[in-house]
């Protein structure tokens, strides 16, 4: 195997075993299974040049392709279905499509058995890629992953009901082009500004399909600490998943909690209306082996991170696109075993008090205070805000983030999104003239949110986005990450701070173009990076 996909990956890439746990086999299932469905791709672009457009085939390749993303499943036997289900949507697409001659992996026949399989997938990984240029190859990488993170959010859209036909034929062509070699650096570069694009389009689809199904989130307290009796933990990332929890537990004297990027769903009115809805347990994804062991009931686990659940292997249930061999994977309309287990669990004995945090603040609470920002700003008693968000991680190094947020000035607003809010996220960091200093914007696709709240102030202000009072220190993991950071090039913001660490797939050459053209800048230290930001 060899996969470098994610900030966590192994000095030169992971090799024998991914330091996520992913294991030889499935890397490179998951290498076979996203070239086989660029092949699928590659017949979907031109079934379209035909007038032929099949939503069954736009649905399987955003969730194969997410299936790929870091943390998401790690069970092969899944892998061999989502293999042979390509090559029989792409067998049954092709007979659709006249006088089109396909090759690579758009013929590719798989092997008959999972070592067959693996064997098919080593021939075709990361490290096959023909193209002789190492700096092309790392845009061409970077476009792959960047895509990964396109496809989780237009999978998410879809299970709401928001689909775009333009946007799935975007990312078809890209996913398509990343078989291509003899890119010049001009084009591979556009390529990824493109992904970047079609990714606004992608969490707007998803900012719609949430906040239509859920209303817009409105600033809501979240209690810390759990109530006594049954209980069942959600993480992940979907809405719908918990929303569908919270129908099938009603009225059965179970409380239902968020875990990690399932916090902001509290902000969403029509998840926060279930009274069981009961408050938010744990952290950030890397810290579930501990959290999830002490969790006296039923968890359930809509998408990523999942990390090895041996230890709570009974207790933990997977749903959507997340597995795990050996974990119980329940449909997503009907959690009844995952009920079944809270029941039997002893839940939580007694009341317990940790306080509570703030979320709910996306574009539309925000706007809605905008003229008190503003005024804010011109009154001095607002100096700048800072964007701290992104993915947490285990990588030593992400002190950094709750380092920089103890040390921002009290005349700073902090706005946060994603897992690596948990690293600051119960601090009492006070308010300026009734505007809270730490604004939970949501998950890391509500990086949307933030770029309309950005582009509401320039317009306020009469400027570029580049010369508001606002900095954005962002920390990445996994591949949404990749693609939220093209999406925020392809808008021309500039002076991006980013860490723990930069991605291995960038080579010296790509960092100095970004750095160029983009001022981006590796995290250095909280008193430093303040220094140089606030002047
Ligand atoms: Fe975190 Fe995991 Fe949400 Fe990622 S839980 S690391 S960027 O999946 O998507 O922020
Ligand atoms: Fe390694 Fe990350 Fe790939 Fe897992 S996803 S194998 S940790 S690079």
């Amino acid at each position: 195997m060899f996969c470098y996909q994610c900030e966590q990956t192994a000095k030169g890439g992971c090799t024998k075993i991914g330091v996520c746990g992913k294991t030889d086999s499935t890397a490179t299932l998951q290498d076979l299974l996203l070239h086989l469905t660029k092949g699928l791709a590659q017949v979907a672009v031109a079934a379209r040049g035909q007038g032929i457009e099949d939503n069954e085939v736009n649905r399987f390749i955003s969730e194969a392709v997410f299936s790929t993303l870091t943390n998401v499943n790690f069970d092969d036997a899944r892998f061999v279905t989502l293999i042979n289900k390509c090559v029989s949507l792409r067998e049954g697409l092709k007979t659709k499509v006249s006088g089109v001659e396909f090759g690579g992996p758009a013929v590719m026949a798989p092997a008959l058995d999972i070592p067959g399989l693996v064997a098919q997938g080593k021939a075709v990984g990361v490290e096959s890629d023909p193209e002789p240029d190492p700096d092309i190859k790392s845009l061409k990488h970077t476009l792959t992953y960047g895509l990964k993170g396109v496809a989780a959010y237009m999978d998410h859209a879809a299970i709401l009901g928001r689909e775009d036909d333009e946007l799935y034929a975007k990312f078809q062509g890209l996913l398509a082009a990343t078989l291509a070699t003899g890119l010049t650096l001009e084009q591979a570069v556009e390529a990824g500004l493109e992904c970047g694009r079609i990714n606004i389009r992608a969490m707007e689809l998803l900012d719609d399909a949430n906040t239509s199904a859920y209303g817009h989130p409105v600033p809501t307290e979240v209690k810390l600490g759990p109530t006594a009796g049954k209980a069942i933990l959600v993480s992940g990332h979907d809405l719908k998943d918990l929303e569908t929890l919270l129908k099938q537990t009603e009225g059965k004297g179970i409380n239902v909690y968020t875990h990690g990027e399932m916090l902001p769903c509290h902000g969403y009115p029509e998840l926060h209306k279930y009274p069981h809805l009961a408050g938010h347990y744990g952290t950030a994804w890397q810290n579930q082996k501990k959290e999830f062991a002490e969790f006296p009931g039923a968890i359930l686990m809509t998408t990523n991170c999942i990390q090895d659940p041996k230890k709570y292997i009974d207790n933990i249930f997977t749903t959507g696109l997340v597995g795990w061999p050996g974990a119980v994977h329940v449909g997503n309309d009907d959690f009844t075993p995952v009920i079944e287990r809270a029941l039997a669990m002893p839940g939580f004995e007694a009341d317990i008090d940790k306080g509570s945090v703030m979320t709910g603040f996306a574009r539309n609470a925000v706007m809605s205070v905008a003229d008190t920002v503003i005024n804010a700003v011109k009154s001095g008693d607002i100096r700048h805000f800072f964007l701290v968000g992104g993915c947490d991680g285990a990588k030593p190094g992400r002190n950094y983030y709750t380092e920089f947020v103890e040390q921002a000035p009290a005349d700073t607003v902090i706005l946060t999104l994603a897992c690596g809010k948990f690293r600051f996220f119960d601090k009492q960091l006070g308010d300026i003239g009734g505007i809270p200093r730490l604004l939970d914007v949501g998950q890391c696709n509500d990086a949307y949110s933030a770029v309309q709240i950005a582009l509401a102030l320039a317009k306020a202000f009469d400027c570029g986005v580049n010369d508001l009072p606002l900095s954005l220190v962002l920390s990445w993991y996994e591949q949404k990450a990749v693609a939220i950071l093209l999406s925020l090039l392809a808008l021309g913001i500039k002076n991006i701070k980013l860490g723990p660490s930069l991605p291995s797939f960038i080579t010296p050459n790509v960092l100095n173009l970004l750095v160029e053209n983009y001022n981006i800048a590796p995290i250095t230290t909280p008193e430093a990076d303040l220094a140089e930001i606030l002047g």
